[in-house]
């Protein structure tokens, strides 16, 4: 039996639903209450003592981090191949989904509280509230990282080399998406998988003129969209947690955004 511990707009969640979805494999989902802090209860942390979501229980073995999820899905479950057979082809997948692994996952949440959180935490919480949440994460790089932001917001020191990262993946992205279908070659895989959600967050944030002159990114972009597995495992889950929120307030971070990359 499979059980996905996870959280609807969680960008590594949503690769372990998406490959879920791709492989047509059974699971239960048991979601987990960032808001309220559940992923820092006893309970969750002898399930991961890292305090994070997603992490997939399969025969009551845990298995953590969504990269590492994506490859035990397809060694557990061969079928509905997302990894390439030959090893070069697997090379460029790996090279792909250690991406966010590497910097994008840490950017996206730089760019997702500067553009949404921040805001709204400001907005709902005191900051005497809101200090006690930070002092409850076990990272304290990321308590640090977000303490900035919500005193600071775009202006955070980190925030512009988040954006600027983003770019960075989105300008190689077109480099090989001018030459391949898909990001790892001739077929989708967890190379596409991988940077989904990243490419989808900055579009629900407003932020898609980042690939407008980009028509490899804007065609893939199109393409993994179209895929029944995006309206299963990202769209159904939808909430307006963060993004309908901005939009319903007006909020435009587009020209906040700009002026970073061209600064
Ligand atoms: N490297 C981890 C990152 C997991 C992660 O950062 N999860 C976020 C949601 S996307 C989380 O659980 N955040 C809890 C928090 O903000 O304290 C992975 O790929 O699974």
């Amino acid at each position: 039996m499979l059980t996905l511990y996870h959280h609807n707009i969680s960008v590594c969640a949503q690769k372990v639903r998406l490959a879920l979805d791709e492989k047509s494999i059974d699971w239960t989902g048991r979601e987990v209450d960032l808001m309220s802090q559940e992923h820092l209860t006893p309970a969750f942390l002898k399930i991961n003592p890292r305090g994070l979501v997603p992490v997939l229980v399969h025969d009551d073995v845990p298995v953590t981090e969504s990269t590492v999820i994506l490859e035990y899905l397809e060694d557990v479950f061969p079928e509905h191949r997302l990894r390439p057979a030959e090893a070069i082809g697997a090379a460029r997948m790996r090279m792909w989904t250690k991406v966010p692994d590497e910097g994008l996952h840490t950017a996206c949440a730089s760019v997702t509280y500067a553009a949404s959180f921040a805001h709204q935490l400001r907005e709902h919480h005191d900051r005497a509230e809101w200090e006690q949440r930070l002092a409850k994460l076990p990272d304290r790089a990321r308590a640090a990282r977000q303490k900035l932001i919500y005193e600071q917001g775009f202006n955070a020191p980190f925030v512009r080399d988040a954006v600027m990262l983003h770019d960075k993946v989105l300008q190689e992205m077109e480099r090989v998406l001018a030459e391949h279908t898909w990001l790892a070659g001739a077929n989708y895989t967890l190379a596409d998988i991988a940077l989904t959600p990243y490419v989808t967050r900055l579009d629900r944030l407003g932020l898609e003129r980042m690939w407008a002159q980009r028509p490899g990114v804007s065609r893939w972009f199109a393409a993994v969209q179209a895929r029944p597995s995006f309206a299963s495992a990202i769209t159904a889950f939808r909430s307006n947690a963060y993004d309908d929120e901005l939009k319903k307030q007006g909020v435009d971070v587009w020209p906040q955004v700009h002026a970073l990359l061209v600064a």
